[in-house]
């Protein structure tokens, strides 16, 4: 019989679909939702992937309102999952993958322990602007909080935009930034969206991997939370975020 985390591993890799657990389990918790995400992480390193970074979830209003949940969540990223500024991401062996732009901070040392929100700048090297694509391998993106956590908060890809500042060399809390599909607006937002700066997320996250014993270290890519709502993927569009004063992230779907 496979584990929760090995079902989750064979959905992502065979692109189909499972029914949420909680559905036949209501009493599998946020915190076995965690344990399955680490046992799903090992999964990802022993087959070759490295870890890069983590991500948090559900940390705009935004994302609360279209997903229906209220908590920020959050999940490993791997070098698999990063898709160079430009380039393609395939529809093939995926299941119903969404785009939201990020923001997203590379550290330049460890950040440990329940920061404030300056000292968690005070670890950012670089701040650039990102695409997430998320991919749940749930029916319909249907899912309870302790779902989605097992199923590393529906991470699939990852685009990183090209200019890269210094915080101090932005207004990280009023960023504004445009999603749009073949250069049309599909969504508009402001990197304020995510709890009112995003460097809060960075903090959030570094508590909740200081709670199990982790920590960020050193090069870690975070990406803050999608800022808007997420937009499906079609085959033959591009997909760009634009923002003012952090330049673009883009990637073109193909089948
Ligand atoms: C869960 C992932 C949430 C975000 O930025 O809020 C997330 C989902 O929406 O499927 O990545
Ligand atoms: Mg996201």
């Amino acid at each position: 019989m496979d584990t929760i985390a090995q079902k989750l591993f064979k959905a992502a890799r065979g692109a189909k679909a499972l029914v949420r657990f909680t559905a036949a389990n209501p009493k599998f918790s946020l915190g076995a939702g965690y344990q399955v995400q680490e046992e799903l992480q090992g999964l990802h390193l022993a087959d070759g992937e490295k870890l890069v970074g983590y991500k948090m979830g559900m940390t705009s209003k935004a994302k609360m309102e279209q997903m229906g949940l209220k908590d920020p969540i959050r999940g490993f990223l791997t070098d698999r999952m990063e898709i160079k500024h430009g380039g393609a991401f395939s529809l093939a062996g995926h299941i119903h993958p969404k785009a939201e732009p990020e923001i997203a901070f590379i550290l330049k040392s460890d950040l440990k322990g329940a920061p404030s929100l300056e000292e968690a700048l005070a670890s950012v090297g670089e701040v650039c602007v990102a695409l997430e694509i998320i991919d749940s391998r749930y029916e319909n993106f249907d899912f309870q909080l302790p779902d989605v956590v097992a199923d590393n908060c529906s991470s699939s890809g990852f685009v990183l935009g090209s200019v890269r500042k210094k915080v101090s060399q932005l207004d990280l809390a009023n960023i504004p930034m445009e999603m749009k599909i073949d250069g049309k607006t599909h969504q508009s937002g402001n990197s304020s969206a995510i709890l009112g700066h995003p460097g809060r997320s960075l903090a959030e996250l570094a508590r909740m991997l200081d709670e199990r014993g982790q920590f960020l270290p050193k090069g870690a890519i975070v990406l803050a939370g999608g800022a808007t709502a997420a937009v499906r993927l079609e085959a033959g569009t591009k997909v760009s975020v634009e923002t003012q004063g952090l330049g673009t992230a883009e990637f073109t779907v193909t089948k």
